[in-house]
């Protein structure tokens, strides 16, 4: 961010143009921000149906990624395994003052991004807003779930002010913290749970209802609640079952992204929900034998 036309009106850069990508890019439209989807090659028009049920034709502004338009904000609603790869491909078109925008399930990107790129400001953020891309021209808008965002270094308040409140518009309803995470913590909790078990069962998020299912559930809380301990989050087991629970009703119809993953054959964020559990536990030596079965278990399905 070099001045303040600059910081009031930053140019967006979305990469990829997947459900979260795809929403962004029109809300972006429909706010009138500058924006460009950052893509590998030409698109064709999208059809997007809203949460209401509106239907819009839309040709979403792309540049090729390898040939990126100028930018100021870089968001990156992309796999957890992606981000890296992403980022040294752009490397030499993100200079320290442009932001970086982290969203994806999961935990383990920041600590590589900061490395990669320790001078640049940097947000992290998970979202359960609901979309769907059932194939590469269909987009639609299934809900309005809670974003939670977070700044992981210090920035000048100006920028803070100008960011924020742009950030906030496109992913409604937002939530800013002061420490992301422990959002960023909860939420792995969530995906600890539903993700694999739905991809190993074939099921949906709803079928976890199922008593079958509740040991288990309750077994992952309750090691992820062990680790966020001894890292320095005290949340219980119960607090981490009753979050599940609520996410099992909200999403009951949906299948998870890890189920979509494991069934069209492309790679899955298992390092980074029950494998960063696992990978803390080993060093803090916390037995974690149910997120450990969940990694093999997928691990085997990939
Ligand atoms: O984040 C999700 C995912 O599928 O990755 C949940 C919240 C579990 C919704 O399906």
């Amino acid at each position: 961010m070099q001045n303040n036309s600059q910081v009031t009106c930053p140019k967006l850069a979305i990469v990829g143009s997947g459900a979260i990508g795809g929403l962004i890019g029109f809300k972006c439209r429909q706010l009138g921000y500058d924006y460009q989807h950052l893509v590998k090659s030409q698109q064709s028009p999208i059809h997007l149906t809203d949460i209401s049920g509106e239907s819009h034709s839309l040709t979403p502004k792309i540049s090729l990624i390898s040939k990126p338009q100028p930018f100021d904000l870089l968001i990156l609603p992309v796999k957890a395994y992606q981000v890296l790869a992403v980022l040294k491909q752009l490397h030499s078109y993100i200079h320290p003052q442009h932001l970086i925008v982290l969203l994806h399930n999961g935990m383990g990107t920041i600590e590589q991004v900061k490395e990669m790129l320790p001078n640049n400001p940097l947000i992290a953020a998970t979202t359960s807003y609901g979309a769907f891309k059932p194939d590469t021209n269909t987009l639609i808008e299934t809900g309005l779930g809670q974003t939670h965002l977070g700044w992981i270094n210090d920035v000048d308040e100006t920028v803070r002010h100008a960011i924020e409140p742009i950030l906030s518009a496109l992913l409604p309803p937002s939530h800013w913290h002061q420490d992301i995470s422990l959002a960023l913590w909860k939420k792995l909790a969530v995906n600890a749970v539903i993700n694999p078990l739905t991809a190993i069962y074939n099921i949906k998020n709803g079928e976890l209802t199922n008593a079958k299912y509740q040991e288990t559930i309750h077994k992952i809380c309750d090691e992820v609640s062990s680790v966020m301990g001894a890292t320095g989050y005290s949340v219980s087991k119960a607090e981490l079952v009753t979050n599940v629970r609520q996410v099992i009703s909200a999403t009951a119809n949906n299948y998870s992204s890890m189920h979509q993953d494991i069934k069209h054959n492309r790679p899955s964020e298992i390092d980074f929900i029950n494998g960063y559990v696992t990978a803390k536990a080993t060093t803090l030596q916390i037995e974690v034998p149910y997120n450990q079965r969940m990694l093999e278990q997928i691990k085997l399905l990939e």
